[in-house]
Order: C-alpha cells, then structure tokens, then sequence
C-alpha cells in the first residue's frame, strides 16, 4: 500500500508473513502537503526472541505516530492475533482508520473482520482497498489527510523514503532471496552488507554483502544446483538496484550461516529498528 500510495518501491514485499522487520518510511507528497507512512513489521503473537522485537517495534511506533493505520488482509480468517491486535490499537482509537486490503479477492472473510470490529470498536472508519489494483485508495488517503494535524515538511517534496542505499540494497536482497526460498529459509535470512565503493569513476557501485542463513544446510539451498539459486537472487537484486540508483550496481554476494543468530539479543537489536 505504501508503495502503490508514494509510487515508488519503498518496502519490500513477499507472501512469506513477517518479511517487514524494520521501520520503513515512506514519503507522499502533493498539492495538500506531505504525508510520512512509517511501515512496520506485522504484529504476530509469538514468544521467539525474534518475534518479541518484532512485536515491540510495531507497538512502539503506535505511540510515535499522529494516524495509525491498521491495515488488516481480508483473505486471512480473522483469530487471535486480530483479537489481540484490535485489543491493542482500542487504546489509539481516536487516531485510528482502518483498511480492510485485498478486496480485488472475490471470496473473502471481509464481512465477519468488519463485524468483528464494529462490535469491539466505537464507530471505527472502516475503507475497502486494493493495494494491488488501487480501488479506494484515493479515498483513504483523504480520510488521512482529514486526521493529519498541520506542521512544517519533515522532507524535501521529491523524496519518497530516508533510508539510505545500504538498507535498501540489503533489502532488495532480502526480498530477492525470500522469493527464490521455501519453507523455514526466508525467516532465517539476513542480509549484511559490509562494503561498498564507487567504482571506475563513479561509473558504478561495487557492494559486497552477505546473506546468513542460519544452518550450513541452508546455504546450499540458497545457492542452488551449480549456484543457479543465488545467481537469480543477485541478477534480480541488481536489476531492481540499477532502476533505483541513478549508477550501476553491482553485487558481491556470498552465503554464510550464522547459527542461532535469531537468538541473538545484539545481532537482532542492530538489525531490526
Ligand atoms: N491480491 C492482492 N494481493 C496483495 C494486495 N496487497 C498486497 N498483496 C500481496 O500480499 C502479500 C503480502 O504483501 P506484503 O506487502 O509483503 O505484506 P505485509 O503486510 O507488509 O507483510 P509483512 O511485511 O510480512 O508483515 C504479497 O504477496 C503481496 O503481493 C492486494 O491489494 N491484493
Ligand atoms: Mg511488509
């Protein structure tokens, strides 16, 4: 929705749930002023040590923003974690509207995520969207502009994010090698880029990164047969880069595993915020 919403990419995007893990900002600018959309991870009940972090930095964001925006899949059946969810954002009702997304899906549970929340919410605005195809939101995006309170730009008018090349970089590779995984392997990925320079007069952007997984036996999924796997990955990731960037990019990549890194209190305090 942020991106379809700022006309650019600005968070990356996967079927593989929890792929947001960090705050993404996403810059709207026109005539009425600017609007700053700060993506956040979902909001999944579990107690992993990943999860908690997670959990955290979307919560905390609710306290940060001026409009919050829950924007719920109507394709999932709505369960506990919505329940829990709703339970939350009651306390931010007066700067909350809702968007039910997907709606472009013809067989939905659309109709019992909406009595849910007229039941346990007072007079919750509630907007059908389509991120994908763009239905109704126009009309949300004014019911944001109605709620904004006014203030001076936060950012020049012809941005659209603040995260640097880096973090985009290792996200485009992120989302590249979550799309060519199955299974556990996209929730056990992260991206490090650990060098970059511009090359052969500012011509091109050599970056060497990595991608951890966190079993030696997932680096071999991640590489492929005759490392076909990670060739696509890097092709796809420098594709996306060369239209974001205004040099070429190009891409050393190699896979590493990092056991237990998800456990890991300071690797996971670094990357997700
Ligand atoms: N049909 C349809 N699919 C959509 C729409 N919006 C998003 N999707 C798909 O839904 C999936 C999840 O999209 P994301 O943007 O990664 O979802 P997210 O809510 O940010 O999820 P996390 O970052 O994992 O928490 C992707 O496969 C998208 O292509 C929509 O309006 N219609
Ligand atoms: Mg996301």
């Amino acid at each position: 929705m942020i991106n379809r919403i700022c006309g650019h990419k600005v968070s990356i995007i996967s079927p593989v749930p929890q792929t947001t893990r960090n705050r993404v900002r996403g810059i709207y600018n026109d005539q009425q002023g600017q609007l700053v959309f700060v993506d956040t991870p979902g909001f999944h009940l579990s107690d992993k040590r990943i999860n908690r972090h997670l959990k955290e930095l979307a919560t905390k964001t609710l306290y940060e923003v001026e409009v919050v925006l829950y924007l719920i899949d109507v394709t999932r059946p709505p369960g506990e974690e919505e329940e829990a969810l709703i339970n939350l954002l009651r306390g931010f009702e007066e700067r909350l509207i809702v968007a039910l997304n997907k709606i472009d899906i013809s067989d939905t549970h659309a109709a019992r995520i909406r009595e849910e929340l007229t039941s346990a919410m007072d007079e919750p605005g509630i907007h059908l969207i389509s991120a994908l195809t763009g239905q109704g939101v126009d009309a949300l995006l004014q019911a944001i502009w109605d709620r904004a309170p006014e203030g001076e730009r936060m950012y020049p008018e012809d941005y659209y994010t603040d995260q640097s090349p880096d973090f985009r970089i290792a996200e485009i590779i992120r989302e590249k090698a979550i799309l060519q995984t199955r299974q556990e392997v996209p929730h056990s990925l992260y991206v490090d880029i650990s060098d970059m320079e511009m090359k052969d007069r500012d011509r091109y952007l050599w970056v060497r990164g990595f991608i951890y997984v966190e079993r030696e036996s997932q680096k071999g999924i991640v590489v492929g047969k005759g490392g076909e796997k990670i060739k696509t990955i890097i092709r796809e990731a420098e594709q996306e880069c060369n239209q974001l960037f205004p040099y070429e990019v190009k891409l050393d990549i190699r896979v590493k595993a990092r056991p237990k890194w998800r456990k890991d209190e300071g690797l996971l305090t670094r990357i997700i915020n």
